[in-house]
């Protein structure tokens, strides 16, 4: 008999009230951007096309450019350590990596981060904050957005004179000032971090930090407005693990809409079978289908109705 365990309830309002500011932080892992290759501009592109349009899963694997989600944001220390010396190679943990993966040098824990709001915002007095939760607190920081301009990492939209998103009017913000240029849609890959490992004895030595501790690392995006008023925040923690058996096989759900049609991308790994389901309630659920880790499927709904989406494993 097939039995199943309930992996994830994702909420989405559907319809949003004037001068709402919604917020939302994806985790994942990204190739080092300081890595002499194409993969962290590949990457970023990749992410930030997810956040627009959901998709775009990859395979770590054999793709050091691939957008993947974070099953239940656990993240591999494997997957968020950097080497920084030039002419180390890594990735995933291996000093000497295949091919592919040449010219790599690690990766880093990244916190995408969108933010919409029916009225026009200024980007630039966005401010993040990154504490963790080992006793050394290695991954304290704070800074904010002030200062920087609209760039391929850093990608601005306004919803022009109808003042409504996805429509015909919509002008991208592309450059400029992010204090003095205003969007409603905000998209940057976001905020990311890491432990440095240039050899084999270094990277044991923080396995072992990794396994005394099991640190989390929290962000905080917080929204002001140019008088330093918040206007909303949003939080993302993701646990760091250096077993593979301690993450769980269980898949983010990542949501999307566009009009009617809303996008749920399945996370998690491509081997395990995902029974997709969705309610109004929370009591009553009906299932969409069955689909593999790293699948996107598109819902249609009315346009003014609140669902829930979630995605149930299959015990093996
Ligand atoms: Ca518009």
């Amino acid at each position: 008999m097939k039995k199943y365990i309930v992996i994830l309830a994702a909420l989405l309002i559907v319809t949003p009230s004037f001068g709402q500011i919604s917020m939302r932080i994806v985790a994942s892992a990204a190739p080092n951007s300081d890595a002499p290759t194409e993969a962290w501009p590949n990457y970023r592109d990749a992410g930030l096309r997810h956040m627009a349009e959901g998709g775009f899963i990859g395979d770590r694997g054999s793709n050091p450019a691939a957008f993947t989600l974070l099953s239940n944001d656990v993240i591999h220390l494997d997957d968020m350590t950097v080497s920084t010396t030039s002419g180390v190679k890594l990735w995933r943990g291996n000093f000497s990596p295949g091919e592919a993966f040449a010219g790599e040098m690690g990766g880093r824990l990244h916190f995408f981060l969108e933010v919409e709001s029916t009225n026009s915002f200024l980007p630039g007095y966005i401010t993040w904050q990154i504490s963790s939760s080992d006793p050394a607190n290695i991954f304290i920081h704070s800074g904010s957005y002030s200062g920087l301009e609209y760039s391929l990492s850093r990608r601005g939209v306004s919803y022009g004179a109808d003042g409504r998103p996805n429509t015909f009017d919509d002008v991208p913000a592309l450059t400029g000032s992010l204090n003095s240029v205003g969007a409603n849609i905000y998209r940057t890959s976001g905020r990311g971090v890491g432990f440095v490992a240039n050899s084999a004895a270094e990277f044991e030595e923080i396995r072992t930090y990794v396994r005394t501790h099991r640190p989390t690392v929290t962000i905080t995006y917080r929204v002001h407005n140019a008088n330093g008023t918040l206007l909303a925040s949003a939080s993302k923690t993701v646990r760091i693990v250096a077993d593979a058996g301690e993450i769980p096989t269980a898949a983010n759900l990542s949501i999307r809409k566009n009009g009617r049609q809303v996008m749920v991308t399945v996370g998690g790994n491509s081997q395990t079978q995902y029974q997709l389901q969705t309610s109004g309630n929370l009591r009553n659920w009906s299932t969409l289908g069955t689909f593999s880790g790293g699948s996107v499927v598109t819902n249609s709904i009315l346009t003014h109705q609140m669902l829930f989406y979630r995605a149930l494993a299959t015990v093996q």
